[in-house]
């Protein structure tokens, strides 16, 4: 390990941080995040706001991190600004009273916002690394996250050296650096599993202000085990895509999954895992997860790339104790590749993300409760779903005990529309969307996904509309179920509760 950078505590590193920077960190999720430095951090804004000094940093990061990061800054009142993912109850709270300006872009897009200029200057990166060199490489832990561009930006570079990864890591990295244009070309991957770029990125090491040498595992929580309704959502995927193999639409060979992050995205893993129909497959995808590392451990995952490992403690566990056994099996890129729009397109992939909300026609809102309230953010769902072979979507058929149908009349915010989304899942059965013009759509949906509590509404809706135009609506009665929910807390009517109960 190189002793040309200054060792520093972690309260001695933040020291030299100003109110106002931009910080960048690694990480993607809260894989590879800094942790004692987030803590720190926090720690010196709630002194400087004890002595009556303003603080507050605008962040960068991968994607959502960890609760030293998101939580605790938060927590401290310590954000001017965050980009571009979170997934934090404490981030999301200050978001939503708007206390937290927040910026929510696709991951593959957002290390080049940052490249361009559009958000300003990076003052200081943090990134976590096993190891970095005298002449300035960097190995870095459990994520690629955009920490080769901001370290490329920063003027100024703190590394969390930590000792709980595995050095080994760098034999999963693959760092390729994408040009700008009009020097950009093809990113040379024509499988997932290839390897373009290098084990290592790359620092100027005049920038180094200091180490800051920890011990300590990731911060991923742990996934909670799923109930019926998710594993019924499982079964409807694998039932959509045998059909596709027998129709010879999907080849023999199977096309690289991509699978979003959350309870839903597990259970489906779990159910295409377990069944004989789908032919053990690659994963090209931004999160592996802990379902993933179990699939690969039975012989159903031959292979993953990704942007992190964001796995349980346990599951990190299992690879570094038999890293042989992985080693050749797992890529980590940064999201800029991982994630990237023309790869996506040119290995086939399914996609599979979720939902919050569907409407009839197929346009899908991810982001945004009651059209107002951010959940996590589009991460790397729109970078896929928009580029797959077979973009599909899924999601409970209602949320809040029924009292919220996902499938409505309108979404209330749109994330992916109606000509990006080929298939919608839910425990009812999926709706293959491939094809089907808008006045069809309706009744597929709702047959084939929406909870039959909510399919009367929904045909009495259609009907309102008395069929004009290419896409039928009725604006005035478009959100009555969102109004209703608002007004009433649910969104079946009153009456309606009543007559079947
Ligand atoms: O809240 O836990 O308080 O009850 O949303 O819902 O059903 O457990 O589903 O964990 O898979 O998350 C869309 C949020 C789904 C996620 C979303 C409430 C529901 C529950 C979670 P409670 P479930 P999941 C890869 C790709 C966008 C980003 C993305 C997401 C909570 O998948 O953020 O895909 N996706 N990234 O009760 C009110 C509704 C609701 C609702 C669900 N209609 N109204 N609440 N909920 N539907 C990752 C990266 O990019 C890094």
């Amino acid at each position: 390990m190189s002793n040309r950078y200054t060792r520093l505590s972690a309260d001695q590193a933040v020291a030299l941080i100003n109110n106002g920077d931009t910080i960048a960190t690694s990480g993607f999720t809260a894989a590879g995040t800094p942790k004692a430095c987030g803590r720190a951090l926090a720690e010196r804004a709630k002194a400087e706001h004890a002595a009556g000094r303003p603080f507050k940093v605008r962040l960068l990061t991968g994607a959502s991190t960890g609760p030293s990061v998101d939580q605790a800054l938060a927590e401290a009142d310590a954000l001017s600004f965050r980009f571009p993912y979170q997934s934090n109850a404490a981030i999301r709270a200050k978001i939503n009273t708007g206390e937290i300006p927040f910026f929510d872009l696709h991951l593959s897009h957002s290390p080049q916002y940052v490249e361009y200029g559009f958000l300003g200057e990076v003052d200081v990166a943090i990134v976590e690394v096993t190891e970095v060199t005298d002449d300035g490489k960097v190995y870095l832990t459990t994520a690629g996250g955009a920490s080769p561009t901001y370290l490329a930006l920063a003027k100024k570079v703190i590394f969390e050296l930590n000792s709980y990864h595995n050095p080994r890591l760098r034999e999963m990295h693959d760092v390729y650096t994408v040009a700008k244009p009009p020097y950009r070309k093809e990113i040379p991957i024509y499988h997932p599993l290839n390897k373009v770029g290098k084990p290592y990125t790359q620092v100027d090491p005049a920038k180094v202000i200091g180490i800051v040498e920890t011990n300590e595992p990731d911060e991923c929580a742990k996934m909670a085990p799923y109930g019926d309704v998710h594993h019924a959502i499982g079964e409807n995927v694998v039932a959509f895509l045998v059909g596709e193999i027998k129709a010879g639409r999907i080849p023999a060979e199977f096309l690289p999954i991509q699978s979003g992050v959350g309870n839903v995205a597990n259970a489906v893993l779990a159910s295409m895992g377990s069944d004989p129909r789908i032919p053990a497959f690659h994963m090209f995808t931004e999160v592996f997860q802990d379902a993933c590392l179990d699939l690969m451990d039975e012989g159903r995952l031959l292979g993953a790339s990704t942007c992190s490992l964001t796995l349980g403690t346990e599951s990190l566990q299992r690879i570094y104790e038999n890293f042989d056994r992985y080693a050749k099996k797992i890529v980590i890129r940064p999201q800029a590749v991982s994630n990237n729009p023309g790869l996506v397109r040119r290995l086939g992939v399914i996609s599979m993300n979720t939902a919050i909300e569907a409407d009839i026609y197929g346009n899908i809102n991810s982001t945004h409760v009651g059209g107002t309230m951010m959940m996590n953010g589009i991460g790397g769902s729109g970078d896929f779903t928009r580029n797959a072979y077979i973009s599909i979507f899924t999601a409970p058929s209602t949320a809040k005990d029924g009292k919220i149908s996902a499938i409505v009349p309108m979404v209330s915010h749109c994330d992916h529309n109606e000509h990006s989304v080929q298939v919608m899942v839910t425990e009812h059965g999926f709706a293959d969307l491939r094809g089907v013009p808008p006045g069809d759509r309706p009744e597929l949906i709702i047959e084939k996904c929406a909870h039959p509590d909510y399919r009367p509404l929904l045909h009495d809706y259609i009907r309102s509309t008395k069929g004009k135009g290419h896409i039928h609506h009725d604006l005035a009665h478009a959100f009555d179920f969102h109004l209703r929910y608002q007004k009433t807390g649910s969104m079946m009517p009153a009456e309606t509760a009543n007559r079947e109960s």
